[in-house]
Formats: structure tokens, sequence, C-alpha cells
């Protein structure tokens, strides 16, 4: 079948008329309703992270199914579905229920090679890869009975659901199923993007005592103490290590850092106490620092999370569920853009006036 779908090859992405060819026994074919924009696809765009070209974009997918695979059981035509991140389902951590961690992650979700894809896009002749077991900034796009989340609730607006499937589930994922912080202990979140705003939520739903929220841009401390932080500190204006020392009387039990710039990683290790723990959730490039006298006398834990560590079926309806009652109001941090505005979506989220863009599909 035909579809418009956003192609990116050589640094450029443009709306393109491409081809889907038939689907597998485990594949569903889903009409795109509404994509969020993640920084991930941009990092693919440039190729900062190395897949097949060209490829389709898109990994944050929501919409309805068209069509199902001959072995498909869990789905049928006119499911609302979110689509996630990939996994095989066979190694071993798969099977120890951790997807987000599958050995085979890398090739499921961005392709080592053009031969190896499973993908079902073309171009003519010329096959196109896919992101994320997906590529859903298109029309139509194919997913699996794996990384396709069925949601029963058909009243919520779908169109908003699509960044429930990577960047919100990471940063309320990496609170929920990763630190799992008590109620009595602390945590600092860096950087007030979706990421770090939906961690702030997540401790918010821990019932955590302290949550402080760390970032440049006023704006984003604001919307992060409205979403539930109790402290907030402008990293620009005053030493954040010292405030989040101060604020804890000795350091946060837990630290998250999304703000994905390399030396804010060493901030957020300074801010935790003994035996504290550290996330990485965003942040590439490189960092010096010395090993033992940063980690080792204070017992500290740095660890990096993929995706919140979470298991998408699982995890999605149950941000749903918060949502319903208010608790994870999400809804604040999108903003709905129409199918031929990526580019504009884009700028928006570079420049940092859109914290999560959604691109609609009809
Ligand atoms: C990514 C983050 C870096 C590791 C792979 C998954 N998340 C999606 O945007
Ligand atoms: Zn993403």
């Amino acid at each position: 079948m035909n579809i418009q779908a956003y192609v990116a090859e050589n640094e450029v992405v443009s709306l393109k008329e491409v081809q889907l060819r038939e689907i597998e026994a485990d594949e569903i074919i889903v009409k795109v309703v509404g994509t969020g924009l993640c920084h991930t696809d941009l990092n693919v765009l440039h190729s900062l992270t190395p897949t097949p070209m060209p490829i389709v974009l898109g990994h944050e997918g929501a919409g309805i199914v068209a069509k199902v695979g001959s072995g498909v059981t869990e789905f049928v035509e006119g499911d609302h579905v979110v689509i996630s991140f990939n996994y095989c389902g066979k190694c071993n951590n798969c099977l120890h229920g951790v997807p987000s961690a599958c050995e085979n992650f890398f090739q499921e979700n961005f392709g080592t090679s053009m031969e190896l894809s499973n993908s079902k896009i073309a171009d003519g002749e010329r096959k196109v890869s896919n992101l994320f077991g997906q590529s859903s900034l298109a029309t139509y796009c194919v997913a699996n009975v794996r990384n396709a989340v069925k949601i029963e609730d058909k009243e919520i607006d779908l169109s908003l659901l699509g960044p429930l499937a990577c960047g919100l589930q990471t940063g309320a994922g990496t609170i929920l199923n990763k630190l799992k912080p008590g109620v009595n202990e602390s945590v600092v979140i860096f950087g007030c993007g979706s990421v770090g705003l939906s961690a702030v939520m997540g401790a918010k739903l821990a019932n955590c005592q302290t949550i402080i929220a760390v970032d440049v841009h006023e704006e984003r401390l604001n919307l992060a103490k409205e979403l539930g932080a109790t402290h907030v500190v402008n990293g620009r204006e005053v030493d954040a290590v010292q405030a989040v020392q101060e604020i804890t009387s000795g350091g946060a039990h837990y630290a998250i850092e999304s703000s994905g710039v390399a030396p804010v990683v060493l901030q957020a290790i300074r801010s935790v106490r003994a035996l504290g723990t550290i996330a990485v959730v965003g942040a590439s490039g490189n960092l010096e620092f010395h090993i033992h006298d940063e980690l080792i006398p204070m017992n500290k834990t740095l660890v990096g999370v993929v995706e919140g560590q979470s298991i998408p079926k699982l995890f999605i309806p149950e941000l749903i569920a918060y949502y319903k009652e208010g608790k994870f109001p999400f809804d604040r941090l999108v903003k709905k853009y129409e199918m031929t505005q990526l580019d504009q979506a884009i700028h928006d989220m570079e420049s940092g006036k859109t914290i999560k863009p959604i691109i609609l599909f009809s």
C-alpha cells in the first residue's frame, strides 16, 4: 500500500510517498493518529546514532489497528494501540522480564544493516529502514505483537498517547520501575524536558518527601513545581550541587540526569549522599572524573537506564490509569502539530519552545 512517511537521508527529512510491503504473521499495520517527537529521532536524522539509510523516523506512535498478520490473536482491526520500543522476546534479558535490556536492542530498534533489516518499507525498488520496529512518522506503519500495546479505553484522546511509548515512560519508569524511592527519601532531577518532568511526576506518584528539579530555564522550573517538585534550583544562578546538599542536609538519596549534558553527570554524582544512586538516562559524550574519589568512599552507584526499565504492555496502561486519576498530567508537556509541520516541530523542540511535540496524521 502507498503511504506518506517522513524519510530521512543525508541529514534531510522529507514527507514522501513510499510503500508498505506484505506483513509477517506476527505483525500489524497501524493507521497512525499521532506520533511524539524525541531527541533520538534527531540523533538518527543526523547519524549520531547510526542506522541504515534511508530510514522512516518516528518511535512514539499511537494509532488504530488497520490489519493483523495471520498469527496475531492479541489485536483485531479497530483496536487502539501505542507502539513502544522493540525487543526480540527470546534473549535472556527479555525472558527475565527486562525487555529494555534486550540483548538485541540495537538491531531491533535501530538496525545494523539494510540486509538484516525486517523493514516492510520500500521506495520503489529501494528498501527503506525502520526505526524502533515502527517508523511511525507516517500515515501507516508496521508494528508487531511485542511492541504494540493495546489501549482498552477508547474514550481517551489517542493522538495524545504516543509520547508514553518512549520519553514519558523513560522518566516515570526510572523512578517507579528502577530507583523505587521510599516516601521519606529525596530525589534530584537534572533537566526539565519531557523525561525530567515525567520523572518529577513519577517521584510525586511515589510520594517522595523531597523532589528537587534542576534546570536553567525559569519557565520549566515553574512547570516542574506545578507537577510536583518540592524545590527548584536554577543551575545558571546558583551552584546546583551545593543547593541540593543544603536542601537535603547532605545529599539526595537518588539523582536522575536527563539534561543530556555530559558534565551535569558529575553534578548529579556529587548531589547524592553516601549509598546514593545516580541514574543516567540521556547523556552522551565524554566526561573525565576521578572514579575512586567520586564514587567509592561514598558507596555511590552510577547506573544507565533505558526506557525507564519498563515493560510497556504493563507500564503504559499504568501511566494511563494515573493520567485518568489526574496524577500523571503529561498533557501539560505536549503540543500538537499538523502532519506537514515536522520542520516547525523540530525547530520548536530544539529551541525549547515546545517540550514534547506530537505530529498528527490523518
Ligand atoms: C533511547 C535512549 C538511548 C538508548 C536507546 C534508547 N531511547 C529512546 O529515545
Ligand atoms: Zn525516544
